[in-house]
């Protein structure tokens, strides 16, 4: 563990923590907010008048939503908290949204007691209660439940709204200690990347950003950092700076590729039939890293040929059968001086097993550049020239960040493909490699909950978390009573809205834990008043960033605002089981980092690395799955009746997919991130507003706009049968034609979310989210 915060760039600036803090009154954060070039002072962006920091009180504490958690310091002047500002020790900046916390802490609209519905759902009329009002109100609507539907009516869902420790890991005990509930399953984010990438590789939360800079080559796929990771960017531009080619593989001539030395467009959920193509050239022409593949991989292990499986050498997950081409017979794999065949196509052993090497090369076979061409629209030559540098170039980083690509159709595919590429050409272990993944402290150190979940008493089915307008409306798979809903916004960010909307008039009781009248609280029957970053302390320790913070409580939070401890708090305690809950926030910190070697006294003095420095997932190529080694066929795929090894399955919701439905709706749409927004978290601030304006916006290729009579600046509506999205027509060869790209995370006050269009399909392999192959049609508004 390293306590300095090591960035070679702060070095180079040479601020200490301490020296900072002397500094800081007089200290201006410049603050930026990607391609829309806001650059300032704090000075230039207050409202009204410059504060005098003179005599403020500073605290330090962290942006939590999914992003990369920044560390923030906030500025106090008679309790009231007038600036945020990136804190210098954190080696990338934290960007106008962190900033603008001061105004979400401020915000004249926070809710500030109990809400209590009057009208009907979505009507926005409320009466004030008490929270010992809603506190008992919640306790009977959870017995009525328990009563007529049993624990299965019970159901909770949290999202991505905030990483702290004392957030969601609390729910889950909550709910627990009232016996269990209905499950959600699967993330909208990155679900096929949660399970394809442990059984492969051996773990999740793997990131390469460490050493960016080291690369010579960069593979963008699918994937937009200079929004979506965007205070790394500077290492994606060393890099180039320092030679490194950088390509990018995107429907979208996205902000990243206006950045790369390449632009592939590809249409979307075709990725699979890509990196397969890519594969069939670099094994046919011999490009693959035989080292690699001999010391790190499984492709050599064999599979039999009756069941399909691969044939271990004992019974635990840790030694599988290969032909030793020495001694020309079949021995455990990690048996000493054997030369394992990636192939057994030749020998004698070729009538009752094959390797999953030639598993993989049939998958190939039919991928010619050609057809490749055909299916993803990436021209023969690109593929070829792809392939080459792909394998050739090194070290090559590939970034993938939870991309778009994945949240497609059979998303499973197109993230194996991408590793299958990455470990036959032993791009893993070393500075400037890898693929990067999200990541943070939580592949490093074991960080505990903080209070001790029960198992859940009985059976309970689930709903799969694309789907959870549909289940809740059909009562699937039984009927929900009781709904209680934190850190997410099911009415911008889950798909098919409509069924999402429908499905929170439909169950009786809904409660919403949240600072602002968002989307989601509008459909509630209680609004539960929540404390927002500065009102409360937490630790924030998870899998966006490096560094363990400690999130300090600098102001009282307005109203009666509460935690999410405090009232799972109060609600345990009239429940019967308020012990397990009546801790204090330090308290259940220290429990959290319990045999980490890190302590709350150190986190007060400051972020505490929670990685080594530089991170290098895998090192040296040791993976860490139970044979150490890349293990490419995956048992959970053929479980689920799909092939073991990646293959392409065309989308069905794809232009050419459903014939009569692409007949319909001929645009393919894809959903985009945006800067004014982390999904919907900040929409509604007032220099996001002014900055990044207050109408969601599509674009469209010039051609497909004129075929409709649609102009630049036009409004226009997107729509399928599952519903409307209205925007504003960007018109711009900057996307292919035939693929419109919609906007995440847009609030019904101004408008409505793009996903009352996405697709609701879920992944089969993973269960993921398929957004980004979603059809629809564009026409001007009336
Ligand atoms: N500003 C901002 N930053 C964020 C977020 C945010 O909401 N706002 N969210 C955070 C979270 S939770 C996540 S998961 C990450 C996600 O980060 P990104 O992956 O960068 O997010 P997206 O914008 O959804 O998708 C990236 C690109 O995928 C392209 N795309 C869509 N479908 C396909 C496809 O089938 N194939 C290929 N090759 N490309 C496709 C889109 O055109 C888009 O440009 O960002 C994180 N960072
Ligand atoms: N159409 C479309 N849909 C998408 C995507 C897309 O690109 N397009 N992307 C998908 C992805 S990658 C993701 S990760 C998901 C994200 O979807 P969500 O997890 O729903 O994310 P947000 O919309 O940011 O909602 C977070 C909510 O938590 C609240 N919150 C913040 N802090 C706290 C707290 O301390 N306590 C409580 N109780 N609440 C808090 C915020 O105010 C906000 O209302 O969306 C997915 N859905
Ligand atoms: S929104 Fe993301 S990039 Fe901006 S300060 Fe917060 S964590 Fe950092
Ligand atoms: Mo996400």
């Amino acid at each position: 563990m390293v306590m300095t915060t090591e960035n070679k760039r702060k070095e180079a600036t040479k601020i200490s923590r301490r020296t900072f803090i002397k500094g800081s009154g007089a200290a201006a954060a410049a603050v930026t907010l990607g391609s829309a070039g806001i650059v300032g002072t704090w000075a230039d962006v207050a409202e009204g008048a410059p504060v005098d920091l003179t005599n403020a009180k500073t605290f330090t504490s962290s942006c939590t939503m999914e992003c990369l958690h920044h560390n923030l310091k906030g500025y106090v002047v008679d309790g009231k908290l007038v600036k945020v500002e990136a804190n210098t020790d954190d080696p990338t900046k934290a960007c106008l949204r962190g900033l603008s916390r001061v105004q979400w802490v401020n915000h004249p609209d926070r809710i500030k007691m109990p809400m209590l519905r009057t009208g009907e759902k979505g009507e926005g009329k409320w009466k004030e209660i008490s929270w010992d009002e809603a506190t008992d109100l919640i306790v009977t609507k959870i017995k009525e439940t328990q009563k007529e539907l049993g624990n299965q009516g019970i159901a909770y869902k949290g999202g991505s709204g905030n990483f702290g420790q004392l957030v969601n890991p609390l729910s889950g005990a909550f709910f627990n200690y009232l016996g269990g509930s209905t499950p959600f399953v699967g993330s909208l984010c990155c679900q096929v990347v949660t399970t394809t990438m442990p059984p492969m590789l051996g773990s999740r939360y793997e990131d390469t950003r460490d050493t960016i800079q080291d690369s010579k080559y960069i593979l963008v796929w699918g994937t937009n950092p200079a929004v979506t990771m965007q205070s790394y960017m500077y290492r994606y531009m060393d890099a180039m700076s320092n030679g490194a080619r950088m390509v990018t593989i995107d429907p979208r001539f996205s902000e990243t590729a206006a950045k790369s030395d390449e632009w592939i467009p590809i249409l979307p959920g075709t990725d699979a039939a890509l990196g397969l193509g890519m594969l069939k050239i670099i094994i046919e022409e011999k490009l693959y890293d035989l080292d690699f593949l001999q010391n790190h991989s499984s492709v050599h292990f064999l599979v039999d040929k009756a069941t399909g499986d691969q044939a271990k050498a004992d019974d635990n997950e840790t030694s599988y059968l290969v032909y030793d081409e020495i001694s020309k017979s079949i021995v455990a794999h990690d048996a000493k001086g054997i030369s394992p065949a990636l192939s057994v196509a030749n020998t004698e052993i070729s009538e009752k097993y094959t390797t999953v090497f030639d598993l993989i090369y049939e998958e190939t076979k039919i991928w010619t550049p050609e057809k490749v061409q055909e299916e993803t629209d990436v021209p023969a030559e690109t593929v070829i020239r792809l392939a080459h540098e792909y394998a050739t170039i090194k070290p090559a980083m590939m970034i993938t960040n939870m991309g778009g690509f994945q949240r497609t159709e059979y998303g499973s595919y197109a993230v194996g493909i991408q590793f299958y590429l990455s470990v036959f050409t032993g791009n893993w272990g070393k500075p400037g490699n890898g693929v990067c993944d999200a990541g943070g402290v939580q592949t490093n150190l074991k960080i505990n909950a903080p209070i001790k979940s029960p198992k859940p008493q009985g059976e309970f089915g689930s709903i799969p978390s694309p789907k959870l307008g549909e289940y809740l409306l059909a009562d699937k798979p039984n009927k929900i009573g009781f709904l209680w809903v934190m850190t997410t916004s099911l009415m911008t960010q889950f798909p098919n809205t409509n069924a999402v909307k429908a499905a929170l008039k439909k169950i009786p009781f809904v409660v919403v834990v949240d600072s602002l009248m968002t989307p989601t609280a509008l459909y509630a029957d209680l609004i539960l008043p929540n404390t927002t970053v500065f009102e409360y302390t937490d630790l924030l320790a998870n899998n966006r960033s490096h560094y363990v913070q400690l999130m300090e409580k600098a102001v009282e939070p307005p109203g009666e605002a509460k935690s999410d401890l405090e009232i799972f708090t109060m609600l345990a305690k009239k429940l019967g089981f308020g012990e397990a809950f009546d801790k204090t926030p330090e308290e259940l910190i220290e429990v959290c980092l319990e045999g980490t070697g890190i302590t709350l006294e150190q986190l007060k003095q400051g972020p505490v690395l929670g990685t080594p420095d530089p991170y290098i997932p895998y090192k040296d190529g040791i993976f860490k799955t139970p044979t150490q080694k890349a293990e490419l066929y995956m048992p959970m795929w053929k479980s689920k009746g799909f092939n073991p090894v990646v293959t392409y399955i065309r989308p069905n919701e794809f232009i050419h997919g459903d014939k009569e439905l692409a007949a319909k709706y001929p645009l393919m749409a894809v959903q985009r991130k945006i800067n004014r927004t982390i999904h919907s978290t900040f929409g509604n601030l007032p220099w996001i507003l002014e900055t990044c304006g207050d109408k969601p916006h599509v674009l469209i290729h010039s051609e497909d706009a004129a075929a409709r009579g649609i102009n630049d600046g036009d409004r226009v509506v997107a729509f399928n049968d599952r519903g409307e999205h209205k925007c504003v027509a960007i018109v711009k060869d900057h996307i292919k034609k035939g693929i419109v790209a919609l906007e995440n995370g847009w609030w019904e006050q101004h408008g409505g979310s793009s996903s009352y269009v996405t697709s609701d399909f879920v992944e089969p392999l993973g269960g993921g989210h398929s957004c980004n192959n979603t059809l629809v049609e564009i026409r001007k508004e009336a």
